[in-house]
């Protein structure tokens, strides 16, 4: 799907907004200084970087909670320009590499991408489901929250219209009985979503999980099946035939604390570092991929050792994703 040669945009978001820990800003920022350009470039990419987004004309005056949810101006704002500069790579047939910055910059990614691939699939690591709604959330941080809105959920009505009303596709539908009418439909299908990784989902996540018929491995799957077999399944399941464009967005909290210990929720039991290397391997190894995310380094948490090893950590897994390979 991408155009020759091959290129990646690095699109830097050091953005904090879709929860309360400071410094997740600041990830983007390491992983750049780290040497990601030059890394990538060595695999054999054109590599675009124009510095990162501070986003400093989004200016949110006073940003009151919605219910519980917090800063949903400022998320919007923020995700709604991050979906135009992630649209503009895709349409250009460059691959566009996310680094935040929380999670709940997903927002904008994912509709960049599917903008752009319609029927692509999105393959979402992580120990959270991040699929609160409005009123399933307990925290009110909306890097909880990306893929209920994602998917259009019921339970989003507080802050749907009011500042993601912009979350959208273009469809053809029939509404009051007119046929044909240009109607809006979610970003996203249940059918196009699959999560690795989890081992922290919220009561009323796994109750939307369930209604809503979604594919998910857990820990438990990973460790049963192993992690080739669970790859195979969940490229099964959201592209069969291994023809479709495939979004891959990589929470580094996945990965087990003593993987990556600087990210801001952190929960034991999770992939190790082959295991979360391995999937980005076997995407790479499709041809497919069309957009990718690394999201939830934070800098600021841990000593400068678990610091740095992090951020090691989050370059390599993007450069297994852009084909580096063991042999
Ligand atoms: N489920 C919890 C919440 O909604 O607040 C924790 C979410 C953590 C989200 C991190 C980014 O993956
Ligand atoms: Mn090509
Ligand atoms: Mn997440
Ligand atoms: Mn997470």
């Amino acid at each position: 799907f991408l155009t020759e040669p091959h290129t990646v945009a690095i699109v830097g978001c050091p953005f904090s907004g879709g929860q309360p820990r400071p410094g997740v800003d600041k990830g983007p920022i390491h992983l750049v200084n780290a040497g990601l350009v030059d890394q990538l470039k060595s695999l054999g990419w054109a590599v675009e970087f124009a510095g990162h987004h501070l986003f400093e004309d989004i200016s949110v005056q006073g940003d009151p909670p919605v219910g519980i949810v917090k800063r949903p101006r400022l998320v919007s704002g923020v995700t709604s320009a991050v979906s135009q500069i992630i649209g503009g790579h895709a349409a250009q047939g460059r691959l566009p590499l996310t680094i935040g910055g929380d999670h709940s910059l997903a927002l904008g990614t994912i509709l960049g991408t599917f903008g752009k691939y319609p029927n692509a699939c999105l393959i979402w690591i992580d120990a959270h489901a991040d699929i609160n709604t409005a009123t399933t959330t307990d925290s009110g941080n909306l890097h909880g929250m990306p893929v209920s809105l994602l998917l259009g959920l019921p339970g989003n009505e507080s802050i749907e219209d009011t500042y993601f009303s912009w979350l959208t596709q273009p469809g053809v539908g029939i509404t009051n009985g007119e046929h044909n009418k240009p109607t809006k439909r979610p970003v996203l299908t249940p059918a196009q979503l699959v999560y690795i990784g989890l081992r922290d989902v919220d009561a009323g996540e796994r109750a939307i999980l369930r209604q809503n018929g979604i594919k998910a491995f857990s820990m438990h799957e990973v460790d049963k099946f192993g992690i080739g077999k669970v790859m195979e399944m969940a490229l099964d399941h959201v592209n069969p035939n291994r023809d479709l464009p495939i979004h891959l967005s990589f929470d580094v909290d996945a990965l087990d604390p003593s993987v990556a210990p600087s990210t801001g929720t952190p929960v034991r039991g999770g992939l190790t570092f082959r295991e979360g290397h391995y999937i980005c391997e076997a995407i790479h190894e499709t041809g497919l991929l069309v957009g990718l995310d690394i999201m939830e380094v934070n800098p600021s948490l841990e000593d400068e050792g678990s610091v740095q090893q992090t951020v090691k950590v989050g370059c390599s897994l993007a450069r297994a994703a852009l084909g580096e390979t063991l042999l």
